[in-house]
C-alpha cells in the first residue's frame, strides 16, 4: 500500500553510512517517542498512532521500555503487561505502515548489568518479528560508565552479542546501538564499528536536548559522520536534558536543520501529558486517541507539529 510510509519505502538498509529504503534511496525517519510505556500505556492505541501519522506527518514511533527504574522490565515491572504493550504497539504501527522502534531503555547504567535479560528479550522479539521489515531494534538507549571499545566488557561487546542474537534468529531488522555518555560519544564508534565484523544494517544513536546541547555536541556528530558512522537520533528534546526546564526552540531548529542536511533520522521525547517540558500534551489534556487541538499542546507539541 503506497499510501503508508512502509508501503513507500519498504525494507531499510544502511549504505555508505546512510539509511536507505528498499530501492536504495536515502530515507529519513522522523517521529515520536513514547514516554516509558509502563507509566503511559494509554497512548499505545491505533487511533493515536494514526493521528501521529496523518495529522503530524510522522513515519516512525519509538516504544520506550525502561529496564531499570521502578516499573522497568528488570526492576519489578509487570513483564507480561510490558510485553503486551510492545506487541500492541508493533501491531498498530504495522497496520498503519509505520516504522516502529523497540527501545530497550537502559537509562544511566552499563547495559552489561542486565545483559542476560536483554538477550532473552531480543531473542524472543527478533524471532517473533523476523518477517516484519518495519521493526527496528534499539538495544541500549543511554549507557553510561562504559567505553565503546576497550577490548573487554565494553559497549562494543554488548552490542555485538545482542546483534548476533538478533541475526541468529533470522531477523534482518535495522539495529540501533547506544553510545557511551547518554548516547553522546558517537565519535568513539569509528574505532571499532560492527560492520568490521560483517554485520549489516547497524546504526548508532546520538541524543540531544536543545536547552542543554549546542555546537560542541554537533561537532561530535560531524566527526562521527565524517568517519562513516551511520547515526540515528532515536531521542531528542527541545528543553533541557532533565526533560524539564526551559526551552530553546531556536537551537532546536538549528539541530533539525543540521540533521536534515545529513539525512539523519530523529524521534522526539515524549508523547504523553506528564507535567514536564518535554511532554507534547498538557497535563490538562486527557485525550489519548488523537483529536489534539492547539490548546492541548505544550511548547514541545506545538513546535513538533510545526516542524
Ligand atoms: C526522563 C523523563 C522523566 C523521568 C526520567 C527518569 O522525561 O519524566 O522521570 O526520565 O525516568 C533521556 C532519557 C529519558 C529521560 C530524558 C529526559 O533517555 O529517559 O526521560 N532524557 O531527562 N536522555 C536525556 C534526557
Amino acid at each position: 500500500d503506497d499510501s503508508t510510509p512502509y508501503g513507500q519505502h519498504g525494507t531499510l538498509h544502511v549504505e555508505n553510512g546512510k539509511l536507505t529504503d528498499a530501492d536504495g534511496n536515502i530515507v529519513q525517519l522522523y517521529g515520536m517517542s513514547t514516554h516509558g510505556i509502563a507509566w503511559f500505556p494509554q497512548y499505545i492505541n491505533y487511533d493515536s498512532f494514526r493521528t501521529l501519522r496523518d495529522d503530524w506527518n510522522t513515519n516512525c514511533i519509538r516504544l520506550a521500555m525502561y529496564t531499570a527504574e521502578y516499573g522497568g522490565y528488570c526492576a519489578g515491572g509487570d513483564k507480561e503487561q510490558l510485553k503486551q504493550l510492545v506487541k500492541d504497539g508493533v501491531s498498530y504501527a504495522t497496520e498503519l505502515g509505520m516504522y516502529v522502534i523497540v527501545d530497550w531503555h537502559i537509562h544511566e547504567e552499563n547495559p552489561h548489568t542486565t545483559k542476560t535479560v536483554a538477550e532473552q528479550f531480543f531473542k524472543k522479539y527478533a524471532t517473533l518479528y523476523k518477517d516484519y521489515d518495519n521493526v527496528i531494534f534499539e538495544i541500549c538507549n543511554e549507557p553510561t560508565g562504559v567505553q565503546w571499545y576497550t577490548g573487554g566488557n565494553d559497549l562494543y561487546s554488548y552490542c555485538k552479542d545482542i546483534a548476533g542474537i538478533i541475526r541468529d534468529c533470522g531477523s534482518k531488522a535495522l539495529i540501533v546501538c547506544g553510545t557511551n555518555n547518554w548516547s553522546q560519544d558517537v565519535e568513539d564508534v569509528a574505532q571499532k564499528p560492527l560492520k568490521d565484523d560483517g554485520f549489516e544494517d547497524i546504526m548508532y544513536t546520538f541524543h540531544f536536548y536543545s536547552g542543554t546541547h549546542y555546537e560542541d555536541k554537533r561537532q561530535k556528530v560531524r566527526t562521527a559522520v565524517a568517519a562513516g558512522t551511520p547515526i540515528f537520533v532515536t531521542e531528542f528534546g527541545i528543553c533541557d536534558a532533565s526533560g524539564n526546564g526551559g526551552y530553546d526552540t531556536a537551537n532546536a531548529d538549528e539541530w533539525i536543520e543540521f540533521l536534515d542536511s545529513m539525512n539523519i533520522s530523529y524521534a522526539c521525547w515524549s508523547f504523553c501529558n506528564k507535567g514536564e517540558s518535554a511532554s507534547y500534551l498538557k497535563t490538562s489534556c486527557n485525550k489519548t486517541t488523537g483529536g489534539f487541538e492547539e490548546s492541548d499542546l505544550t511548547t514541545t507539541g506545538i513546535w513538533l507539529v510545526n516542524t
